[in-house]
This record gives C-alpha cells, sequence and structure tokens, in this order.
C-alpha cells in the first residue's frame, strides 16, 4: 500500500517520534471511533488523509453542515460521538448550525475544526481565515476545549468524548490549531499520553423513594399515559420499555423519533387519538421526552385547560437524566432522575403481578377514537387524485416502509414532514431520523449519508422540495460513495405549496414560490445515479421498489399538486400574524 503519511522533519531524522496529526487519529481509534465526516482543507487535509491511510472511514461531503448533521445522526445511532472535522473560520462556522443543533438534540458528537494560531488570533493580526472559534463556539456547545501541545491530544478527546456522552448528550467543540498538528512528539511519550475513557456514559442509578413516588401515582392514575420521547430511542433499552408499556398496559404516545421503539401497530399506541388522550390524561409519565413546543408545554388546551383544573389538574413524572429538565414548563410531580436503561429497569421491578390494568373505561374510549381515526385516513389514503398529493404519495412510502422495516426513513419539510410523521408507521426503534427539536431544514441529506454509512441498511428520505435544498448537492457524496439512499421528494413547487403569487403583478416570484415543475431527478442523474419523474403513485412505488432492490442511489421527483400545502403545515398557529388573531 502506498505510504501517505506525511513525516515531519522531527520524524524523518527519529523513527521513534509520532507527530500530532497522528495522535490525534490515534486517540480517536483508541476510542473505538472509526468514522469521520468533514471536509477538507488547511490545516486538516492532512489529517483526513492520514485518517483514511490508517483505516478509518473518512466520508468527505461538500459542505460542513451536512458533515456535521451526518456526525450528529451518528452519535444518535451508535452512542458514540460522531466526528466532524472542518477547516478554520467558515468550515467551522458552516459546521456550527449542526453542533447546536445535536446540543439542543442531546445528540452527542465532536466538531473537531482546524484553526490560525493563538498568537495571531488573539493579537488580531489578520490570519488566513482567522477566527476566535472557541469563543464563538462555547455558547452553542455542550462544552468545548482547545489543545495546544501534542502531548495533551490524548487529554482532549478523551475530555470530549466524556462531555458528549455523559449525563444528557450534547456536542462539543475541540479546536485544534495548525501548529499543533505538525508538533513531534517521542512515540512512546505520544502512546502513554492517550486515554482510553473508561465507561463514558456512566449509569446514573434513580433514587429508591424517587422510583417508589414515580409508581404510586401511577398506579393511582384513572387515565395513565406514557409518553415516549427520543431519549428513550437514544437509550437502546428498547426491551426494558417495551416490557413496561405491557406490562403496565398503560396507552403511549411515541414522539416523531421515538416511533418503531414500539411498533407503530402495537395496541396500546394512542398516536391514532392523540388529541383525545393529551387533554383527557390524569397521570402522564414522559420517558426521555421534554415537556417544551413540540408538546405545547405540557398546558394550554392541548392539555385540556381549564377542563383539567377542574377535576385536580394533571400530574406528570418525568423520566430524565437531566436533573434540571423537571419544572421546566409545569411542575412536575415526580421526577425520576436517572439513566433511562436504570429507571426503566427500577420501575419494572417495581410492577408486580398485582399492578392495576388502566381502568376499561378509559381504554375503551382510546380505542373507539383509534378505530374511527384510523377507518377515516384509511379512506383518504386509499383516494388516488389527480394530480398526487401527501396523502396517495405516502400511501406508497407507508407500504415500502412496512414492506422493509429494516429501512431508515428520514424526514423534513412542513407538510411533507407532518403527514409523513402522522402516516407512515415504523416498525423498529430508531429508524426514523428527523427535525427534531428545531424543526431545522437541512438535516436531510447529511442524515442520510450517515444512516447509510453507519448502519449499511437502505435509506428512504423523504423530503419537501424547499428542505431537499438545504442539503441537495449532497446527492453527489451518495453517488460518490455508491450508498443505498432512496431520496423522494415531495415537489410542490414552494415553499408549503407553490401558488403564491407577488401581490404587486411585479416579475419577481412570490418568496415561497420556486420554479414550476424543476426537475430534481436530473440532478441525480448528472453524478450517476437513478433519477426518476414520479407522476402518479404507481410511478412512485415502482421507483422505491426498484431503489429498495438495487441498493442503487436513486432520487425520484414525486410531483404534488401544489395547492395541496398548507402554510407552515401543522405549525401555522405559531406564524406571528395567526397569534395576532388569537
Ligand atoms: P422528544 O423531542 O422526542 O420529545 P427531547 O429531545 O425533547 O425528546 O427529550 C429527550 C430527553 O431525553 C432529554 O431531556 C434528555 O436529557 C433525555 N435523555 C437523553 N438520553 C438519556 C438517557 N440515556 N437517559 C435518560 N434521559 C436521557
Ligand atoms: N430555515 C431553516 C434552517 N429551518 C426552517 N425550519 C426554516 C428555514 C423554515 N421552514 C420550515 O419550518 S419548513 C420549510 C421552511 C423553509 C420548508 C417547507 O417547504 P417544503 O415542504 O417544500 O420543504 P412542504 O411539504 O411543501 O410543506
Amino acid at each position: 500500500m502506498t505510504d501517505l503519511s506525511i513525516k515531519t522533519d522531527a520524524q524523518s531524522q527519529d523513527h521513534e517520534a509520532t507527530d500530532g496529526f497522528q495522535l490525534v487519529i490515534d486517540a480517536l481509534k483508541l476510542n473505538g471511533i472509526d468514522t469521520i465526516f468533514g471536509l477538507p482543507g488547511i490545516p486538516i487535509t492532512d489529517l483526513t488523509r492520514r485518517a483514511q491511510a490508517n483505516g478509518m472511514r473518512v466520508i468527505s461531503f461538500r459542505h460542513e453542515q451536512n458533515a456535521g448533521n451526518a456526525a450528529a445522526i451518528a452519535g444518535f445511532m451508535t452512542r458514540k460521538p460522531g466526528i466532524c472535522l472542518t477547516v478554520s473560520a467558515p468550515g467551522f462556522l458552516n459546521g456550527l448550525t449542526a453542533l447546536a443543533n445535536a446540543t439542543t438534540n442531546c445528540f452527542p458528537m465532536i466538531l473537531i475544526s482546524g484553526s490560525s494560531e493563538r498568537e495571531v488570533v488573539d493579537l488580531q493580526q489578520g490570519d488566513y481565515e482567522e477566527m476566535d472559534q472557541l469563543a464563538i463556539a462555547r455558547p452553542l456547545a455542550k462544552a468545548a476545549f482547545r489543545v495546544l501541545h501534542a502531548e495533551d491530544i490524548g487529554v482532549g478527546i478523551a475530555r470530549a468524548i466524556r462531555a458528549a456522552l455523559s449525563g444528557r448528550p450534547g456536542g462539543v467543540y475541540l479546536d485544534l490549531p495548525a501548529k499543533l498538528f505538525a508538533q513531534s512528539v517521542d512515540a512512546e511519550a505520544g502512546r502513554s499520553s492517550l486515554i482510553e475513557v473508561v465507561d463514558p456514559a456512566p449509569r446514573q442509578i434513580p433514587a429508591h423513594d424517587a422510583v417508589q413516588r414515580a409508581l404510586d401515582l401511577l398506579r393511582g392514575a384513572k387515565r395513565p399515559l406514557i409518553i415516549l420521547g427520543k431519549g428513550a430511542a437514544y437509550a437502546q433499552a428498547d426491551a426494558d420499555i417495551r416490557a413496561l408499556v405491557e406490562r403496565s398496559r398503560i396507552p403511549y404516545l411515541p414522539m416523531s423519533m421515538a416511533k418503531g421503539l414500539l411498533p407503530d401497530t402495537h395496541e396500546q399506541s394512542a398516536a391514532a387519538a392523540r388529541s383525545y388522550v393529551l387533554p383527557q390524561a390524569d397521570v402522564v409519565m414522559l420517558i426521555g421526552a421534554r415537556l417544551n413546543w413540540l408538546l405545547s408545554h405540557g398546558k394550554g388546551k392541548t392539555w385540556g385547560g381549564k377542563q383539567a383544573k377542574a377535576w385536580g389538574g394533571q400530574r406528570f413524572i418525568q423520566v430524565d437524566i437531566s436533573p434540571q429538565e423537571a419544572d421546566s414548563n409545569v411542575r412536575i410531580d415526580a421526577p425520576l432522575v436517572g439513566d433511562i436503561g436504570s429507571c426503566v429497569a427500577a420501575l419494572l421491578a417495581g410492577m408486580d403481578a398485582s399492578w392495576p390494568r388502566p381502568p376499561a373505561q378509559w381504554l375503551a374510549a382510546i380505542a373507539e377514537r383509534k378505530d374511527k381515526n384510523i377507518a377515516k385516513m384509511t379512506e383518504t389514503l386509499a383516494q388516488n387524485p389527480t394530480p398526487m398529493n401527501f396523502h396517495s404519495a405516502l400511501n406508497v412510502v407507508r407500504d415500502i416502509v412496512r414492506a422493509n422495516p429494516h429501512a431508515y426513513l428520514v424526514n423534513e419539510g412542513a407538510n411533507a414532514l407532518d403527514f409523513t410523521r402522522s402516516i407512515v408507521d415504523m416498525y423498529q426503534p430508531r429508524k426514523r431520523l428527523d427535525v427534531g427539536t428545531w424543526g431545522v431544514m437541512g438535516i436531510g441529506m447529511g442524515f442520510a449519508v450517515a444512516a447509510a454509512v453507519v448502519s449499511g441498511e437502505p435509506v428512504i428520505a423523504i423530503e419537501g422540495d424547499s428542505a431537499f435544498g438545504f442539503s441537495g448537492m449532497e446527492v453527489e457524496t451518495i453517488c460518490r460513495y455508491g450508498l443505498p439512499v432512496c431520496v423522494v421528494i415531495f415537489n410542490n413547487n414552494g415553499v408549503y405549496r407553490g401558488t403564491d403569487l407577488n401581490p404587486t403583478g411585479g416579475s419577481d416570484p412570490a418568496p415561497t414560490a420556486f420554479v414550476k415543475g424543476a426537475r430534481y431527478d436530473k440532478l441525480m442523474e448528472a453524478f450517476g445515479g437513478v433519477g426518476v419523474h414520479a407522476t402518479t403513485p404507481a410511478q412512485l412505488r415502482a421507483a422505491m421498489e426498484d431503489a429498495i432492490r438495487t441498493r442503487k442511489p436513486t432520487l425520484v421527483n414525486a410531483m404534488i399538486d401544489e395547492t395541496a400545502g398548507t402554510e407552515s403545515g401543522r405549525i401555522t398557529s405559531l406564524n406571528p400574524a395567526s397569534a395576532k388573531k388569537k
């Protein structure tokens, strides 16, 4: 094999020396990290080459934000921090959105950026791509570190791994100035400076009295409900979570990325009766889910409002690793602080055969709503209008996912997101990867690349046409690495829909309108992938089946009725104009 290692002067004179490049690679490998998502350039180009030469997988992107998103979701999938490697200043800033998003979503990742020398940055002497990156990253990351000396690389990487994984996971920034990489260190001293992190995500055992408090509250509930969040999915305590739900017989709601933790077709799933169970439940147990905007902050009409107050209000149990999360929006009556695996095991241990079945009336009321809503949806999905709409297209996606439960489903957009979430059932844990806590556009292709690289399984990415645009250039990356990714663009000619007009009658299009009938499929063809223009559900089905069977990079441009979308999908109410009307 060609020797790609770039030797410093010191190394050529002394074979017992190592350098900063090598120590970064060795430290990552020592900790079981085998993949880097990044984009090369000064000063990290040789780091990418040498990482590859040292047997690591280096996935090179077209924009750092997508590499960062890939690293973040790899962290979610594997419980090892995903690594994103960027150049300084602009490359670093491009990666920063993904780092902040990872922190917000509790995904473990490490953004490693090369940087200019401290002496020049601190005197603001105008270096190539000069920026005080550490200061900028700090408020957006769970932790941020800089390493100045090669012998500290081991400590720097160890601290970054620990910070990313322990407690509530998050994004960590690691600043590596250019000079560090070429620093020469005695090989033995270098080796012994590296740290293999022991127990980076220590279990946090919940206190006995906190477990009892939670169990007592749950036992006395008349209308109990469990909400599973992406923290529960991340915890990889799948069998125990399922046992807890099934032993307690309590109906549950999965948050978006917790779909599939139990199959969505499970009889205890109350997803199809969401708007009924949230306001009616008297005791709600949150497992790895925050009471943020996605759950209407635990109050207001969604949660029963005044009506619930009349019967004493709703009570909450919250299982979370963060001791600060409880009471963030409403009172938490029984906080259960610990890692989800340990908490769920402790709850299960307290549920013996005498555990009461939830009142039959509650279960029957939910079943009735569920059946009604499912029947209504089945009817809607069976329609076959021309042009195709979200429902007729998603009816196809639903079948394809049912037939391929091992496939990953990446999803972003507004209507394309909301309809997919509610229509497409998931059957296995951690298979649905989406816009998460921020509702951020642009995760699509980064998530799709990482899902395919990490798992080797087929990936289906359901994308609004606007959403796709944020990371669309990565179809080249998908083709370059030959990944089994099938991108389906729901093309309705614009943001939310394609019908807006410029009210002045001027020639500029409306802010939300795109080129009509854009041929996104040609973009995939440009790089050697398969592009399909689909105007009917039958064409969409055939293209998706082919993509899954052949594992060829595929982009299906699914033409959707441009009048079909609603403003902001399901969150129209958050638009300031709608808020004013309230
Ligand atoms: P969702 O958006 O699905 O509702 P959130 O991201 O709001 O989920 O909540 C995830 C929660 O899970 C966070 O509060 C986080 O602290 C918690 N969490 C993450 N990992 C673990 C774990 N291993 N054990 C316990 N809690 C965890
Ligand atoms: N920029 C970023 C980074 N994130 C965002 N969420 C937005 C802008 C605002 N936004 C949404 O919240 S959804 C969306 C934007 C631009 C795109 C919706 O259009 P789409 O999907 O074509 O992707 P639908 O199916 O047509 O609604």
